[in-house]
């Protein structure tokens, strides 16, 4: 097993913990002063600090820390058996979107460890090993696949393509995983680990208003929206911005802000599908330059996965028609697709009786609980955000419902762990 080290700039709380003290030990950990908000890329120095502070604090629990091939860290709360099979899992991600807020992922890493502590409170004794799991590149912002760490172990990515999966500067996974200690040998699906997982349950922030609407501070999730992503390249002619005409242009950006605004006017059509360009990237990138070629990344979702595919279908007809009328031409290439979830109902109804007072809500965003779904029982909780708005500094949590989220994660693990 491999141990991360790095640096840490904080000093842990040494009173309980709760879940906003955790929190705020890591405020100043990847702060973006830019965009605003959190910046943590997988493997950046703000993830590895993350990492470091999620060691130190289960260390301080008295959990057994490992790191497994695919870079995730496990925290085990073992019998005194040390038998590790129907292990209960919980936990979350670390890393961030760009800009993201400080919920997105620590939230469920920080109830987690609160819930530890409440459960050691109770005097709980576990009969089956419990342990709790932080998965890295959640949110796919460096190397452009969500969920890498979990889609690993279940073998949901094909290893060498994630090896190869490269970062905006042009880093291999496989190089980028190496320096952090892993073999890129051998990541890959992990038989053993999968196999000890007898069930999954994630907190998370709600990414949307469904609690606020419902005046509830958490709720079971049932569901989550089919989502991929795919990338968009279009090729042109580069050339100088004042010696060439209007009428001399094949100008690719031009046919990608068209294509974008088709992919607004299709997504509307389709009742439930939602469709974003979040990221766009025109090469070379100078202002006084044609670009020669523009990329984007296109996010589109669905609760019917034959609908995802329709609508993709139809943008990619859509963006050769208009790519041809700009003199331009244009590829499309799938990077991640992830089918809709539906959580396990036996865990579900498990986890209703020990929150007899929690809703049920279906999620439009994609989370590592949703790849484990198809392999093991997965479950999960949302705290309530009152902003309602997510991958954004404004994403929120009241320290009352991050305190109600961890003792409803540690009541569900309770109910879960007898
Ligand atoms: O993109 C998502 O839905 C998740 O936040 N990674
Ligand atoms: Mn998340
Ligand atoms: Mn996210």
């Amino acid at each position: 097993m491999t141990h991360l080290t790095g640096i840490l700039t904080h000093q842990a709380s040494t009173t309980a913990a709760t879940v906003t003290g955790l929190l705020s030990d890591i405020a100043n950990l990847g702060t973006d002063t830019v965009r605003g908000g959190y910046t943590r890329p997988v493997y950046s120095t703000a993830e590895l600090d993350l990492r470091e502070w999620f060691i130190q604090e289960a260390n301080r629990r008295g959990l057994a820390v490992e790191t497994d091939r695919n870079g995730s860290i496990w925290a085990w709360w073992d019998t005194p058996t040390k038998d590790r099979s129907n292990a209960l899992v919980t936990g979350s991600h670390l890393d961030s979107v760009p800009g993201g807020g400080p919920f997105d992922g620590p939230l469920g890493v920080a109830s987690a460890l609160v819930a530890v502590d409440i459960l050691k409170s109770r005097g709980t004794n576990p009969t089956r090993p419990l342990a709790v799991v932080v998965f890295p590149e959640e949110e796919g912002s460096r190397f452009g696949v969500a969920c890498l760490g979990s889609r690993l172990m279940t073998g949901a990515i094909d290893p060498d393509k994630a090896r190869n999966l490269r970062d905006p500067d042009g880093n291999t996974f496989a190089d980028t995983a190496k320096a952090n200690g892993l073999d890129p040998r051998f990541i890959g699906r992990d038989e053993v680990l999968l196999g000890q997982i007898g069930a999954f349950v994630e907190l998370h922030v709600e990414q949307g208003r469904g609690l606020i609407g419902l005046d509830q501070p958490i709720a079971i999730a049932s569901s989550i929206l089919g989502h991929g992503r795919w990338r968009l390249s279009f090729h042109g002619q580069g050339n100088h911005a004042g010696t060439t005409l209007m009428a001399d242009r094949h100008d690719p950006m031009i046919a990608a802000s068209r294509t974008v605004v088709a992919i607004r006017d299709t997504a509307r059509e389709q009742p439930h599908a939602r469709a974003t360009v979040g990221r766009l990237q025109p090469v070379p990138g100078g202002t006084n330059v044609i670009a020669s070629r523009v990329d984007f990344w296109l996010d589109i979702r669905h609760p019917d996965d034959a609908v995802t595919a329709a609508v993709v279908e139809s943008i990619h007809t859509q963006a050769q028609l208009i790519a041809a009328e700009e003199g331009c031409t244009v590829d499309l290439r799938e990077e991640s697709l992830s089918p809709t979830v539906h959580f396990d109902p036996a865990l579900q109804k498990q986890l209703q009786k020990a929150l007899p007072e929690a809703p049920i809500l279906d999620t439009g965003a994609g989370h590592d609980a949703g790849v484990l779904s198809p392999h093991v029982p997965t479950a999960m909780i949302f705290v309530r955000n009152p902003s309602g708005v997510s991958h954004s500094p404004e994403e929120h949590v009241v320290d009352e419902d991050a305190d109600t989220g961890a003792q409803a994660l540690a009541d569900a693990l309770q109910a879960l762990l007898v």
